[in-house]
């Protein structure tokens, strides 16, 4: 028993600086780069936007509007964000789900409490107040990409701060 407890913390040591290193050493995946056609026809992407962890190492989330105008259904595969590691579709209470649908003529907005992305690897030069790229993956593999607001977790609290009015 002593023994083992001996062990068992010098390994989570090794575990977290593992874990540590991983973000620092996260590039930007080129997996989304635009090679293929751009754009989905009925299709479009507003609002996107970037909220940074409170805590660096933490993953962030990523929200937008997918507005379906088109005849048939469509899904997303996934997200990407530029600067950033991988993303995973959330429900509202955190379960990773496969894909999203938007059936026709519908709008699926990806808002906090609803689903959302989550963003693991947030890269440290992506900063708030500035943008970086998100593209929507669909399951036909067609993607679209829109520029993404980056903003610091809590922006709306912080809000009181910047109306303070100029002189
Ligand atoms: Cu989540």
């Amino acid at each position: 028993m002593t023994k083992a407890r001996l062990f068992a913390l010098p390994l989570l040591a090794v575990l977290a600086t593992v874990s540590l290193s991983g973000c620092k050493g996260a590039d930007q995946p080129e997996a989304a780069a635009s090679s293929a056609p751009e754009g989905k026809p009925g299709v479009t992407v507003t609002g996107a936007r970037l909220v940074l962890p409170a805590v660096a190492g933490n993953p962030g989330a990523a929200y937008f509007a997918l507005d379906n105008q088109g005849k048939v259904m469509v899904a997303i595969a996934s997200v990407a964000v530029t600067g950033a590691g991988k993303t995973e579709i959330h429900t509202g209470d955190m379960k990773p789900v496969d894909h999203a649908e938007a059936e026709p003529r519908t709008t699926l907005k990806f808002e906090p409490g609803q689903v959302h992305v989550m963003v693991f690897g947030v890269g440290a030069d992506l900063k708030a107040g500035s943008e970086t790229e998100l593209t929507v993956i669909f399951t036909d593999g067609d993607k679209v990409s829109v520029p993404a607001k980056i903003e610091a977790m809590g922006a709306a609290a912080m809000g009181g701060m910047s109306a303070v009015p100029k002189p």
